[in-house]
């Protein structure tokens, strides 16, 4: 494989998040992502929100289970900026500073996007626990796999198979088709950190778009061409 002709020159590590909805093959990317910089010998980590740290994880139990609607859309936020600020300051944050790349399944805009702008919790109290959790900490570049709801759904049920829907996956068709518009003004309101991938594509098309994505926006030296071909 050929490796990216230079690589950012500052010791800290990169901070790449992966955003997208139901199925859009966050997961799927994010460790062929890991695998490609490992072996260009840039350490890298996967890590995932709600979770990633033991604290974390435990509230992912308590918000995926549905238990934490029933307190309502602020508390539910609550929940996930309690989990944020414990994997930021756990994990993410150490990781970063001794130079290892992090690569994050949901971040800053899941919040920003399920709670904020299709479950309406006020936009001040999402900036505000913003601030709070991660401070100065933006993501380099955020990935938004874009895919149409229904192709997305129908990944997603052939992958669940018999188990029954988490708390956002039963929920009704206009509610992803929201996320979807959502997520798509996210990354028109900040251009430069995110990059909209078209993720309706076998995963190795959508890998290389990945890579292009990286090379054009965090390596400092465009690599060549054929590095895109994982
Ligand atoms: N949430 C929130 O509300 N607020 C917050 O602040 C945060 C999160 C941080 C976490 O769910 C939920 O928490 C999430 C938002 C909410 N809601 N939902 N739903 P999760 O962690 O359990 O799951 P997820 O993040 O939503 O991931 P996912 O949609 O379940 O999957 P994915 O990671 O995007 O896709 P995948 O697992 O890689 O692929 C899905 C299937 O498709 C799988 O069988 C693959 O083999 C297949 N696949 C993948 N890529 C392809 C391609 N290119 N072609 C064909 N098939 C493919």
């Amino acid at each position: 494989m050929t490796q990216p002709t230079a690589v950012p020159t500052a010791s800290r590590g990169r901070f790449i998040t992966f955003e997208g909805g139901e199925g859009s093959g966050k997961s799927t990317q994010i460790k062929r992502l890991a695998d490609r910089l490992n072996a260009a010998r840039l350490p890298a980590i996967v890590t995932r929100e709600p979770g990633g740290s033991a604290g974390a994880e435990i509230i992912r139990h308590v918000v995926l289970s549905g238990m934490g609607r029933m307190l309502g859309p602020e508390t539910e936020s609550l929940l996930f900026a309690a989990a944020r600020d414990d994997h930021v300051s756990e994990l993410i944050a150490p990781a970063l500073a001794r130079g290892t790349w992090v690569l994050c399944d949901r971040f800053t805009d899941s919040t920003r996007v399920y709670q904020g702008e299709v479950g309406k919790v006020d936009p001040r109290l999402i900036r505000a626990m913003e601030r709070v959790t991660i401070g100065d900490l933006k993501p380099d570049l955020t990935l938004l796999l874009d895919v149409p709801v229904a192709v997305g759904l129908k990944r997603a049920a052939a992958r669940r198979g018999t188990e029954a829907a988490d708390r956002f996956e039963s929920e009704a068709l206009s509610f992803h088709e929201k996320l979807r518009a959502a997520y798509l003004k996210v990354a028109r309101d900040e251009p430069k950190r995110c990059v909209v991938i078209d993720a309706d594509a076998d995963p190795d098309t959508v890998a290389a778009r990945i890579w292009t994505a990286l090379r054009d926006h965090l390596f400092a030296v465009a690599a060549p061409r054929e590095s895109a071909k994982a």
